[in-house]
């Protein structure tokens, strides 16, 4: 997909849903959106059947505002709760299956470096923490030894919440869960320190408690995969129903793991921080010209 391919051709703009042509006129492609925006123009996700207040659906929705440009973008999923959401967006998605995630993603940016070699093609896989430190742990790991330049993001709610609540990798000792009734027996998987033994270019840690945050972090990982090296990103993502938390309190639940164990962390190669710098203060010129 380009701009050229989202705009209708001559003569057919009135045969079109007016969903499309409010995305055409009102939406995200072809400049840059702010969260102090959201409201103001047309997001690219806007359906989803996720459980209502689920976070991880709150984490996509600010994601999809982050994509710096959504018609050069590729998502990749797999099976799990946010593919849901990420299938409804108005980008092109790849269901890549369950643990193949990396692997189809690996593919898939080679080949558009090939076939796009004038034009930035940004893939992002995003998937559950069971589909990339479980299942897909070898493609994951392979993608980060690779050094493929896309961004890994993990939807880290500490469950395999879409097949009724087993442990995963991810999820913390002695959680009980439905599934995993006498508590998990091992600890949560240290997949930030494999992000960084992997050389990693950029490593972030974030809860979607402010929303702004969130956006830049995501932001900065894609443009600095498409440059430097891979990118990985782990949100918490609470699952509201696995974990038994009222809907009016998921904001809540989100705070207080950030504060004991989930702050916000962010760490960069020097190329990686060097390469970004330059591209914001670029970036911060050429707004206030
Ligand atoms: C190869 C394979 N194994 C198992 C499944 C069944 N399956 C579908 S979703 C899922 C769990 C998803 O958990 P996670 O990846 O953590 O995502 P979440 O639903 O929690 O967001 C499993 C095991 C599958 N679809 N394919
Ligand atoms: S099962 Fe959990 S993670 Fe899945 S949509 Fe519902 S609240 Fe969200």
């Amino acid at each position: 997909m380009s701009l050229e391919t989202v705009k209708p051709s001559p003569g057919f703009e009135d045969l079109l849903p007016v969903e499309y042509r409010d995305l055409v006129k009102y939406g995200q492609y072809g400049r840059e959106v702010k969260v102090s925006e959201m409201g103001k123009f047309k997001e690219l996700l806007e359906e989803h059947p996720m459980c209502a207040g689920c976070a991880m659906t709150l984490f996509i929705r600010l994601t999809m505002l982050a994509l710096p440009n959504p018609e050069h973008t590729i998502n990749v999923g797999t099976a799990g709760c946010g593919r849901l959401a990420i299938s409804q967006a108005n980008i092109p998605f790849i269901y890549g299956n369950y643990g193949d995630t990396n692997s189809v993603a690996s593919g898939l940016k080679r080949g558009l470096e090939i076939l796009y070699p004038d034009q930035y093609k940004d893939v992002i896989v995003m998937a559950g923490d069971g589909g990339l430190i479980d299942i897909g742990f070898q493609a994951l790991m392979h993608s980060w030894f690779r050094q493929e330049k896309f961004t890994t993001i993990m939807l880290d709610n500490e469950v395999y919440g879409n097949t009724g609540g087993q442990e995963s990798g991810m999820t913390m000792q002695g959680q009980i869960l439905k599934m995993a009734p006498r508590g998990k027996k091992t600890g949560k998987i240290d997949a930030l320190g494999l992000a960084r033994v992997s050389n990693c270019a950029y490593i972030a840690r974030i809860a979607p408690t402010n929303p702004a945050r969130v956006v830049r972090t995501v932001r900065r990982a894609i443009l600095i995969a498409r440059e430097i090296g891979p990118t990985y990103i782990q949100a918490y993502t609470s699952c509201n129903i696995e974990y038994a938390i009222p809907t009016p309190e998921v904001m809540q639940d989100a705070f207080d793991v950030e504060k004991e164990r989930y702050g916000f962390h962010e760490e960069m190669t020097d190329e990686a921080k060097a390469y970004i710098t330059d591209l914001e203060k670029k970036e911060k010129k050429s707004q206030s010209c």
